[in-house]
């Protein structure tokens, strides 16, 4: 392990206080919020459309402001500022780290242009490329071989390359082109292939393969897999001919990738891909042409919405003073969550259920991103890292896991996220459905943050002996993030806000949250077991007791 070239945050001035505050503060939040009738104001922001109540924390006015000096002593605007000026802060793969490019107007000035390459330009160029391909399926001028309109886009992609566009079409579902629809391969797994594909019409059928580097295993075995599905499937009905493959592949298969040349070996015509830049993460990429699939099935005038309100998000990060600046405030809460308070998991449950997909997606951004035990200069972290990030949409969550949050031994702070105008504006009689839906969204901050104390529990004539049981110690931290609606902006804003809480708190603990070198080691070694899989005797005594016994077990077991 390398020497330290980062300062031990914890021997900081700051993370002292913080520690100190943490033993003498004891924080209870009936108490807080009856000693001060102003608490909820004081601790509530407005970020773009976004209003985030963080009153329900265990914070006083002292301790954010020790959060905020430690952000300060860290560098956290420093670093914020090397990120949107391109610098190469993705220090282990030495690249920029630009995705807040990706949705910089047209006309942002001054331009960007970092190491010699006009970013603004580029950017555009690549949005422009997709937005005519997207109208030309929408409008039904592309046609498949047959000469028929495109009615389902498979996306074919894993990772960064499949979260965030299945997440945002799910959010954004009723925007969608009537014509058109979207569905999404991911897993290797053939399962996946076979029943996305299924029930498909190959000759209305468009795939968009998206893979950054076009060398992903499951993508590029999930790609052939929809092309012999493609090919087969119009020869059956006599659309194709012996010949005519490479002009089906190329009105049925687009790519998006970094690997242009990689894309047109694979047999897609480079006129039909759509490139983006090294600076952009998987898992930061759905802003790029990662979106394609999004673009053609929701529309341009969407993603550029959407691509406006991460810029919202992105501008407010930017320039916001610290103690308005909601990204900050929140990812140093969860640096008070997580190393002083010792929570280890952080649930985020949305009440939208446009949004069940936002808590898989955010699982990738904030554990991928700050899931590390060394620092950028390679020596060991100071503190705990990434906490572990879980969540379900409410009220689902309320009728299983939630039992846990409000009664169990552990802290788990939540974030709540819900709008104010639902999608779908319904009646139960006289009861407006989405009332009685946000009433538990409210109600259940107020429970975890004020409890049920035993007096309370006592007071309603319940037997003594089950008094325990029926109280709730409260005190839980929750923060609750409402916006007017779910819409194109409010979704770019609410993604950009994790985004930048991720960063904050990977700045505070020194680490690059911009590389994954922890998913590579399963990869190599899925690749190299392959022989024995396939019955090599000398591969499979090779392993160790554990794999072999799994292997010969799958051996002895597998039908075909
Ligand atoms: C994300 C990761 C990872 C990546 C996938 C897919 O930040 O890098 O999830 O997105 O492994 O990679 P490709 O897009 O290169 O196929």
């Amino acid at each position: 392990m390398s020497e330290s070239s980062i300062p031990d945050v914890t021997e900081t001035p700051a993370w002292q206080e913080l520690e100190e505050l943490r033993d003498s503060a004891d924080i209870d939040l009936r108490s807080e919020f009856e000693a001060d009738p102003r608490r909820a104001e004081s601790f509530s922001f407005e970020a773009a459309d976004l209003f985030v109540d963080l009153s329900k924390n265990l914070v006083n006015e002292e301790i954010v402001t020790a959060l905020l000096s430690l952000a300060s002593s860290v560098g956290v605007e420093q670093r914020r500022d090397a990120m949107f000026a391109g610098e190469k802060i993705n220090v282990t793969e030495g690249r920029s780290v630009l995705h807040t490019a990706l949705r910089r107007p047209k006309d942002a000035s001054p331009e960007l242009a970092v190491h010699g390459q006009d970013v603004d330009r580029d950017v555009h160029a690549v949005l422009e490329k997709v937005y005519a391909f997207a109208d030309k399926v929408r409008s039904g001028e592309w046609k498949g071989v047959t000469g028929k309109p495109i009615e389902t886009v498979v996306n074919i992609g894993i990772g960064g390359s499949d979260l965030g566009p299945v997440m945002v079409y799910e959010a954004l579902k009723p925007l969608k082109n009537e014509r058109l629809s979207a569905r999404f391969i991911s897993n290797i797994d053939p399962t996946d292939a076979a029943e996305k594909l299924g029930d498909l019409d190959p000759e209305t059928t468009l795939v968009v393969v998206a893979s950054k580097t076009f060398t992903t295993l499951e993508t590029l075995t999930n790609a052939r897999v929809a092309r012999a599905w493609l090919l087969d499937g119009l020869r059956a009905k006599g659309a194709i001919g012996e010949g005519q493959e490479a002009g089906a592949v190329a009105k049925h298969f687009v790519a998006v990738s970094t690997a242009l040349d990689k894309v047109e070996k694979f047999g897609i015509d480079p006129e039909n891909a759509f490139g983006f830049w090294d600076w952009v993460g998987g898992r930061y990429s759905v802003d790029s042409a990662i979106g394609t699939v999004l673009a053609v099935v929701l529309g341009p005038k969407v993603f550029e919405e959407l691509l406006a309100g991460f810029h919202a998000m992105d501008e407010h990060f930017r320039t916001a003073p610290l103690h308005k600046n909601v990204p900050v405030l929140m990812g140093m809460l969860n640096i008070w969550d997580n190393n002083f308070l010792g929570a280890e998991t952080h649930a985020v449950l949305p009440y939208d259920q446009h949004l069940h997909r936002f808590p898989a997606y955010l699982q990738q951004l904030t554990m991928e991103s700050n899931g590390k035990s060394v620092k950028w200069d390679g020596s060991t972290v100071d503190t705990e890292t990434g906490e572990i990030f879980w969540g379900e949409p409410g009220t689902n969550g309320q009728h299983a896991f939630y039992q846990l949050i409000h009664q169990g031994t552990r802290i788990i702070p939540c974030d709540f996220i819900a709008f104010a105008t639902p999608a779908y504006q319904t009646k139960d009689g006289d009861q407006d459905v989405h009332e009685l839906f946000l009433a538990n969204f409210f109600a259940q901050t107020k429970a975890l943050a004020f409890g049920k104390s035993a007096d309370e529990v006592r007071a309603e004539g319940v037997d003594e002996s089950i008094v325990p049981a029926r109280t709730f110690h409260g005190n839980q931290p929750t923060t609750s993030i409402m916006g007017p609606k779910l819409t194109p902006s409010t979704l770019g804003q609410l993604i950009a806000l994790y985004e930048h809480i991720v960063f904050v708190e990977g700045i505070v603990w020194g680490i690059d949250s911009f590389d994954q070198w922890g998913v590579e080691l399963g990869k190599k070694l899925a690749k190299d077991l392959a022989p024995a899989i396939a019955g090599d005797e000398q591969a499979i005594a090779e392993q160790d007791g554990s794999t072999r016994g799994l292997i010969e077990y799958y051996r002895a077991k597998r039908e075909r």
